[in-house]
């Protein structure tokens, strides 16, 4: 059942249901969501600790996990089938109707992976592109209306008795099932979905025109129906259920991952988050168009990515030094305050080969302050971090593409029509370049509840043994760290405390580390290692090792990643590439 898709009456969907249950329940539930949906549209946020009386959103949580405890149950009748006889089932469910389209076998091999869909976080050699992939079955299928997945199940012997959903990136819309690669080649079945929807690359979301049901499948229930799936032809195809189940995923797919230690806090055991959009709404809407505006002067961008090169030394000029070595990263970007009246030319007017103009300073310091309202309140927790401008060429310049655009501008256009509105229509005139600081962000808060992932209630996360590892570069350009810990401060003031909290989460700083991965830092360490002895074993990661990729040269240096507020500087003797000759340091943030 697809419990939105009974509310919006929208568009046609690409996968159509025919025959769907109507049972007194489940005009029961829908008619709970009509009004969750009617209600939280009008009434905004309510409390934190919120029961299901009050809350109509914890209402609908409470009947989706009574749900999930039952979802595919008869699932094969009991039958243990091989691979071949798992295609072309069509299977019908409270929790949504399904059809298994099809199952190969596909033999071991090196298979390919992007240094995206390693994530920095699920294998730890990104040197050679490919991982090798045991012998597998490979099951394609979707979860009415239209959340496609594909499930990757190791044969027996090369199983690791485990279970992972890679959580679907930036705005989902296709199956990337190359992300399932590093988990598969550890023995792991995996599987991963397109977030409900079928869209383009990069920011692009006319797919979610007027459809909410689509909108509520990319911000949690795709993850969440093919994982209820999942684990049971899991259970069905080895004899057994997986032993542990992980969510892994980066920027969107590390708000998903974020998101399951409160929405459905028993689904997964350990939760492993690399860089993520914590506060979807807030980034996509109001802090893009905080940027965009920054940007922008008489239609044009006033930053080329020949002044993000300037831009990135004077930084480092300014910064680099203070975690005891001139490497190029920062390994605390908190600690660098840039001074840009420093940066500016002689004469303010005219830009420079190596300086920037009074215009140009302007929007540096904009761009590196948290977005306010016009009372100076800040209404997003986080600026462009100092130290990631080598990155963000395509996010704060003009693209090729879409001349004089930068991705913020684009990202948050789209967003704000398409999706930022519980009523598509309040969106329609919206642009980045219209935001209203003082009035958009709390015209948005309905919708925030659906795509953020900001909630500190995470007790029903931490009483079922769950294990949350965030990770996040201090190069990100595109999802900042300061906006994680932030939220990772206010988790440990809502869990009473830095030890209580990092007995079930930690926040680990990578330097250098751009978006997800890349970038000139440590981007090469294997987090899920640590994550697996966490959960399995019961011993908490008091430090990462991760490698250093580029420049090329630099391959063999590596650091000690640290559990927050631990950052590691290097001790000043010995020899910088070892990471015995780093120590652990307070981050300025903590302060
Ligand atoms: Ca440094």
């Amino acid at each position: 059942m697809n419990i939105i898709a009974h509310t919006s009456g929208g568009k046609p969907t690409g996968n159509h249901v025919a025959g769907r249950k109507k049972s007194h329940r489940w005009r029961r539930i829908c008619a709970a969501v009509l009004v969750a949906l009617l209600t939280t549209s009008l009434a905004g946020m309510p409390a934190a600790h919120a029961t299901s009386a009050e809350d109509p959103q914890v209402a609908i949580m409470e009947q989706e996990a009574a749900l999930g405890k039952h979802a595919y149950k008869n699932l094969f009748n009991g039958a243990k089938p091989d691979c071949a006889a798992m295609a072309n089932k069509w299977i019908k469910d409270d929790a949504g109707d399904a059809m298994l389209l099809s199952t190969q076998v596909a033999p071991a091999r090196n298979a390919e992976i992007s240094a995206v869909d390693a994530g920095g976080a699920v294998t730890t050699d990104l040197k050679d592109k490919t991982v090798p992939t045991p012998r597998h079955c490979v099951v394609s299928g979707y979860v009415a209306p239209q959340v496609s997945f594909e499930l990757r199940l190791p044969d027996a012997k090369a199983w690791n008795g485990r279970f992972m959903l890679v959580a679907c990136a930036g705005f989902c819309g296709t199956v990337n099932s190359s992300a399932c690669n590093p988990g598969l080649s550890r023995g792991y079945a995996v599987v991963t979905t397109n977030g409900g929807h079928t869209g383009s690359p990069g920011f692009q979301a006319t797919w979610a025109h007027r459809d909410n049901a689509a909108r509520h499948d990319f911000a949690y229930r795709a993850n969440h129906v093919a994982t209820l799936l999942s684990k049971k032809i899991v259970a069905a195809y080895y004899g057994k259920p997986a032993a542990y189940s992980y969510v892994v995923g980066c920027s969107k797919g590390g708000n998903s991952a974020v998101r399951y230690a409160s929405r459905y806090p028993a689904e997964f055991d350990g939760i492993l988050a690399s860089a993520p959009v914590l506060d979807y709404q807030g980034r996509v809407s109001t802090s893009f168009s905080w940027q965009a505006q920054a940007l922008e002067k008489n239609g044009k961008t006033v930053l080329s990515p020949a002044d993000l090169k300037v831009l990135h030394e004077s930084i480092l000029d300014q910064c680099d030094g203070a975690d005891a070595r001139k490497d190029g990263i920062l390994n605390d970007p908190a600690a660098c305050k840039p001074d840009f009246a420093a940066m500016a030319c002689d004469r303010s007017e005219l830009s420079g080969p190596n300086c920037f103009s009074k215009a140009q300073i302007e929007a540096l310091r904009k761009l590196y302050a948290p977005p306010a309202d016009s009372k100076g309140r800040m209404v997003y927790p986080a600026g462009q971090t100092p130290g990631s401008e080598l990155n963000a060429i395509p996010w704060l310049t003009a693209r090729p593409e879409v001349p004089g655009t930068p991705l913020v501008e684009h990202g948050a256009d789209q967003w704000l029509r398409y999706m930022a509105y519980a009523r598509q229509s309040d969106g329609s005139k919206k642009s980045a370049q219209n935001f209203n600081f003082d009035k958009d962000p709390a015209d948005m808060e309905a919708m925030a509840k659906v795509y953020n992932a900001t909630t500190t209630d995470l007790g029903k996360f931490e009483k079922h043994g769950g294990k949350l590892l965030i990770t996040h570069g201090t190069a990100d350009e595109g999802i900042s760290l300061a906006a994680t810990v932030d939220y990772y401060k206010r988790l440990i003031k809502a869990s009473g405390g830095l030890a209580a909290t990092q007995a079930f989460a930690r926040l680990f700083q990578v330097p250098g580390m751009a978006h997800c991965s890349g970038g000139v830092g440590y981007d090469r360490f294997d987090a899920l290692s640590a994550l697996e002895t966490w959960v399995e074993q019961g011993t908490a990661p008091e430090k990462i090792i991760a490698k250093r990729s580029s420049p090329p040269a630099a391959g063999e240096e590596a650091i000690p990643l640290y559990p927050y507020p631990l950052v590691p500087k290097f001790s000043g003797t010995g020899d910088p590439a070892d990471p015995d000759s780093y120590r652990a340091v307070t981050s300025t943030s903590w302060r």
